[in-house]
């Protein structure tokens, strides 16, 4: 019974921002599930190609495509060659992301505005014509990567706290505008998770380490891997009547007000 209810094998997944951190986490729990996961990244070819060798060594299906996904034109491009070399898009995972730590008070704004492109005007524009499909064929699966941002606030990241808590609302919008059609959008909210770009507050000695370690009720900073149950849930037959969700991955950090640093 629950082998089909969470299957996703033969199902087609595009993550974007796929190459490394959370994403490939994500990507590769779906592709050893049975998914051929299209990957999705900016910086460089080798760097797609890299990436796609990786998962292909674990016999994982996955084939590169690199498109900046701010670029409504190239994102229209990709998404058709993608549907005429691959096939149709079952599952679109908003993962691509950015974030600058700088105070509000000392933030350029077009540093601020790039984070929002990046981080929450991406999603909609992704979004926009993968779904367009998914109409057609009754059918889809959207998640939209959040943060423990869309919920709380944590100083020098206002601009991706900004992105963060739009894109939680963006995802009740999509649900609430595509339920309709079958087509089920919820969120993944990860905590604090051992990443290169979580790498700069993480290192030892930095004080944020401890403090991560001692917020969080597992104590210590997710493995990447963790993420992936929430995706493949997310992605199958077991979430068909979830819309809207935000599915917080964490450790526990939302449940609690946290605790003194001397408590054990
Ligand atoms: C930060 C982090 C964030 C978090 C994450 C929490 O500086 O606060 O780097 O990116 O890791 O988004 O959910």
């Amino acid at each position: 019974m629950s082998d089909t209810l969470f299957n996703v094998s033969g199902k087609i997944a595009l993550v974007t921002g796929s190459t490394h951190g959370l994403g490939k986490a994500m990507a590769r729990g779906l592709g050893l599930a049975g998914a051929t996961i299209i990957i999705n990244g900016n910086s460089s070819q080798e760097k797609i190609d890299a990436a796609v060798a990786e998962y292909q060594s674990e016999g994982i299906t996955a084939i590169g495509y690199k498109f900046n996904v701010t670029n409504e034109q190239e994102v229209i491009t990709a998404i058709a060659k993608i549907e005429a070399e691959v096939g149709n898009i079952d599952i679109l995972i908003n993962n691509a992301g950015i974030i600058k730590r700088t105070p509000l008070l000392e933030m350029e704004v077009a540093d601020f505005k790039e984070v929002i492109d990046i981080d929450l005007v991406s999603p909609f524009i992704v979004s926009k014509h993968v779904v367009k499909g998914m109409v057609l064929r009754k059918q889809g699966k959207v998640i939209n990567i959040c943060s423990m941002m869309s919920e709380i606030g944590r100083n020098s990241v206002g601009a991706y706290a900004a992105a963060k808590g739009g894109l939680k609302m963006l995802t009740k919008n999509m649900a609430t505008e595509w339920a309709k059609y079958n087509i089920q959008v919820n969120g993944i909210g990860p905590g604090y998770f051992a990443t290169k770009q979580t790498e700069p507050i993480r290192v030892d000695g930095n004080p944020f380490n401890e403090f991560i370690i001692n917020r969080t009720p597992a104590a210590k900073w997710g493995d990447p891997n963790d993420l992936a149950g929430a995706a493949i849930f997310l992605s199958s037959k077991a979430s068909d009547f979830v819309n809207g969700h935000i599915l917080y991955v964490d450790g526990g950090i939302l449940a609690t007000i946290g605790k003194p640093s001397n408590e054990e």
